[in-house]
């Protein structure tokens, strides 16, 4: 089973689309393992987004993720990541398609309301910034058969 970590960001928040982004998670069939609501730290913003230092939108990447509360998810599904990027759309609205939740609520990639991890190894270095492995709960999704079989 693979886990990936999503970030409902301050945006999102603002504009009162926390539940409607979680609702097309649990209607895709995903399970939600880990939640909550955070201020990210500067620091925490700053290991996040690493990769990205240097890049000349990097300090205000920085700046609008600690702006305000955001929200944040460990979710477990077969090839959990590729379908969460799939459900967010492009990083660029413009090219994010209608029925991705950018692609439905966005107009600007600074303010694209939500952020998924792209790798196994970006799921591992992001999950540990804002969850404890305690807080990550194991349990047995009593639907999970009717969405699909483990078995090959
Ligand atoms: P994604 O979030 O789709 O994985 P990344 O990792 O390339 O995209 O970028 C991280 C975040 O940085 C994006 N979600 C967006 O908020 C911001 N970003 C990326 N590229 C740009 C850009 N050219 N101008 C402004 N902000 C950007």
């Amino acid at each position: 089973m693979e886990r990936t970590f999503v970030i409902i960001k301050p945006d999102a928040v603002q504009r009162g689309k926390i539940g409607k982004i979680i609702q097309r998670f649990e209607d895709k069939g995903l399970k939600i393992v880990a939640l909550k609501m955070l201020t990210i730290s500067k620091e925490q913003a700053e290991r996040q987004y690493s990769c990205h230092k240097g890049k000349p939108f990097y300090p205000t990447l920085v700046s609008f993720m600690t702006s305000g509360p955001a929200v944040a998810l460990c979710i477990e599904a077969k090839n959990a990541i590729s379908i969460v990027r799939k459900m967010l759309g492009a990083t660029d609205p413009i090219n994010s398609e209608p029925g991705t939740i950018r692609g439905d609520f966005s107009v600007d990639t600074k303010h694209n309301l939500v952020h998924a991890s792209d790798s196994k190894e970006s799921v591992e270095l992001e999950e540990a910034i804002y969850f404890p492995k305690s807080e990550i709960q194991g349990y047995h999704f009593s639907l999970n058969e009717w969405f699909y079989s483990e078995k090959p």
